[in-house]
């Protein structure tokens, strides 16, 4: 759990639940249990993305997949135990001194669907399903939204929810997590075919010789290029009824879909100072 966990990627998840709170005046006391379990719960969708049952991945972030090191069953358990941790830091008693009772469970509620047969899991099943057959864009943004977008929406909401966000505001926050999960995947799917992803930050040398749903499988990289500067746009659009304490949150969006827009090899997360 540690070796999935601790040595990190680039935190997206966690950090837009921070920045999506700050919008709205929490502390980050009150907000790091749910960008650690969001965290958690991307770490074991990994771990069990790697799995030779799935991707087959030997190098994850530059080093051995987990399930390398510690064996198949051991990383199918490292896996599930980050994500039942994930509730249990979620669910202790000390959250609901600061938060609600009746809010933290609706937050778990709103995480299972996102993270469920609704979601991710459903998501990665279609993705599985899709493989090597040929799909229409409808269907890889169907795929995509889940497998992808719904944990980055979650981690928004969830960050605004807990600082106490309702009506139009959380709507629009919704949306800017919306457009920018679709973004990430387009944007990473791009990386993927350039082969610009930075290194040590993708799984290398899956065995599983195989044909994803991709946006630039679709319609090619040049046009993936259009429809990721046009979620760029609409997503921060999203926030400008919002003033400086949206910065964090338009600075992740820059860094999502400028990785892949700018050509830089190297493009760096923006330093924010929590
Ligand atoms: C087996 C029950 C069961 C569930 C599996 C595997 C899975 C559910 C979902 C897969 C989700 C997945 C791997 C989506 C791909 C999303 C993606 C591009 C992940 C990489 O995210 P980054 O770039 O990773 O944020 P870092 O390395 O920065 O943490």
């Amino acid at each position: 759990m540690r070796y999935g966990l601790f040595p990190g990627g680039k935190r997206i998840r966690p950090i837009l639940t921070l920045a999506a709170g700050e919008l709205f005046g929490a502390k980050h006391k009150l907000l790091m249990p749910f960008a650690c379990a969001l965290e958690m719960i991307h770490a074991y969708s990994i771990i069990h993305d790697d799995l030779p049952a799935m991707d087959d991945d030997d190098l994850r972030r530059g080093e051995p997949t987990a399930h390398r090191v510690f064996g198949e069953g051991m990383a199918l358990l490292a896996g599930d135990g980050l994500l039942t941790e994930a509730f249990h830091i979620i669910s202790a008693p000390q959250v609901a001194r600061s938060v609600p009772s009746a809010l933290v469970l609706d937050l778990i509620h709103e995480i299972g669907h996102a993270i469920g047969a609704a979601g991710l899991v459903g998501g990665q099943a279609f993705d599985l399903e899709a493989e090597n057959k040929e799909v229409d864009l409808a269907t890889v943004e169907y795929i995509h939204v889940r497998k992808t977008g719904a944990l980055i929406l979650t981690a928004i909401r969830v960050g605004a929810r807990a600082a106490g966000a309702k009506g139009t505001e959380l709507r629009r926050v919704s949306r800017y997590g919306e457009f920018l999960g679709l973004a990430f995947q387009i944007a990473d799917d791009i990386l993927d075919v350039k082969g610009q992803t930075p290194p040590g930050e993708r799984p290398e040398s899956g065995r599983k010789e195989r044909k994803k749903a991709t946006y630039p499988a679709v319609v090619g990289v040049v046009q993936a290029k259009e429809r990721l500067k046009e979620l760029l746009q609409q997503s921060l659009k999203q926030l400008s009824g919002f003033g400086a304490e949206a910065e964090h949150l338009r600075a992740m969006a820059h860094f999502v879909a400028g990785r892949a827009l700018h050509e830089e090899r190297n493009s760096k997360i923006p330093e924010i100072q929590f």
